[in-house]
C-alpha cells in the first residue's frame, strides 16, 4: 500500500505540471509475468511479438492503449487519422488514444499527451521467455502521421534504461515502417543502433512500452541479438511472430 501511495503521489505531482528536473520513474510492482495466460517464447536469436498481444496495460489515467483491427475501430475521440489496420500484420495494432496533440502547435501537456520520462504513463506489458542472456536490439513496426505521434519508450522488468528511451521514427507518414532509432538532443530524427535491452538471466521477463506521444500506433516489435537484423524504414512485414505457450508450462 505504501508503494501504491508513493507512485500515486508521483503521478499526481506530474500531471498538469512541467516535468521535475530529475524525476525518478516509479517501478511497476503490480505486474507479475508468471500470472500471464500466455508467454512469448524466443526461438533462435530473435523474438517477434504482435503489439496487440499484450498481456496487461497500466497507468492509463489519461491515455489508453486501444486495439484497432480491420473489423473494429475504438470509439475514442479525438483521433484525426483513419485506421491503418489493413496494412498491419494480423490486421491489428494498438494505438494510444485519445490523440490531442497532432501538430506542433497543439498544446503539449506533460503527463497527459506526452511524457519524456518513461514508465510514467500508459504502460504495456509483454511476458517473454528468453532462452539466452545478452544484449537485445529492439525494432518496432509503427505508423505515424506527423511529428507528434512518432515516439515511445521501451523497458524491461520495470526498469527503463537510457538505451530504451525516446525511440523515434520519421520519414514515411501513413505507412507501416520498421526502425530502431533513439532521439537525442542533437539528432531529433533519431540515431540508428542505440536502442537495446540487456537481459542478464535466461527465463521469464517482461518487456514494457510506455507513452512518449499520444496517437502512437504500434503493429509489432522484434528483439534480436543481431544489431542489423532489419533495415531502417523498411515497410516489409518482418518475420512471423514467435510461438506462445501457456505460462503454467513455464513453471513446470
Ligand atoms: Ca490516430
Ligand atoms: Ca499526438
Ligand atoms: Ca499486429
Amino acid at each position: 500500500m505504501r508503494r501504491l501511495k508513493t507512485w500515486l503521489a508521483v503521478a499526481v505531482a506530474t500531471v498538469g505540471t512541467t516535468c521535475p528536473a530529475d524525476p525518478v520513474p516509479p517501478k511497476e510492482p503490480e505486474y507479475d509475468p508468471s500470472g500471464a495466460k500466455t508467454v512469448h517464447v524466443q526461438t533462435g536469436d530473435t523474438i517477434v511479438v504482435e503489439a496487440e498481444d499484450f498481456d496487461h496495460a497500466s497507468r492509463q489515467t489519461e491515455r489508453s492503449w486501444c486495439r484497432v483491427t480491420t473489423d473494429k475501430v475504438p470509439d475514442v475521440r479525438p483521433d484525426p487519422d483513419p485506421s491503418h489496420a489493413k496494412g498491419a500484420v494480423g490486421g491489428a495494432y494498438v494505438e494510444l488514444l485519445p490523440d490531442t496533440r497532432v501538430t506542433h502547435d497543439d498544446k503539449l501537456e506533460h503527463g497527459v499527451s506526452f511524457s519524456n520520462e518513461p514508465g510514467l504513463c500508459s504502460v504495456l506489458h509483454y511476458p517473454v521467455h528468453f532462452t539466452t542472456p545478452g544484449r537485445y536490439y529492439v525494432w518496432v513496426r509503427i505508423c505515424c502521421t506527423g511529428s507528434e505521434d512518432n515516439g515511445v519508450h521501451v523497458g524491461l522488468d520495470g526498469e527503463w534504461p537510457e538505451s530504451g528511451r525516446r525511440m523515434q521514427w520519421t520519414g514515411k507518414h501513413g505507412q507501416w515502417q520498421w526502425d530502431s532509432r533513439q532521439r537525442t538532443e542533437k539528432v531529433h530524427t533519431g540515431v540508428l543502433g542505440r536502442i537495446w535491452l540487456d537481459v542478464d538471466e535466461p527465463g521469464l521477463h517482461t518487456v514494457t512500452f510506455s507513452m512518449r506521444e499520444d496517437g502512437f500506433e504500434m503493429d509489432r516489435f522484434l528483439l534480436t541479438t543481431r544489431p542489423n537484423a532489419m533495415k531502417s524504414k523498411s515497410t516489409e512485414s518482418g518475420p512471423k511472430a514467435s510461438p506462445r505457450r501457456r505460462s503454467d508450462e513455464e513453471r513446470r
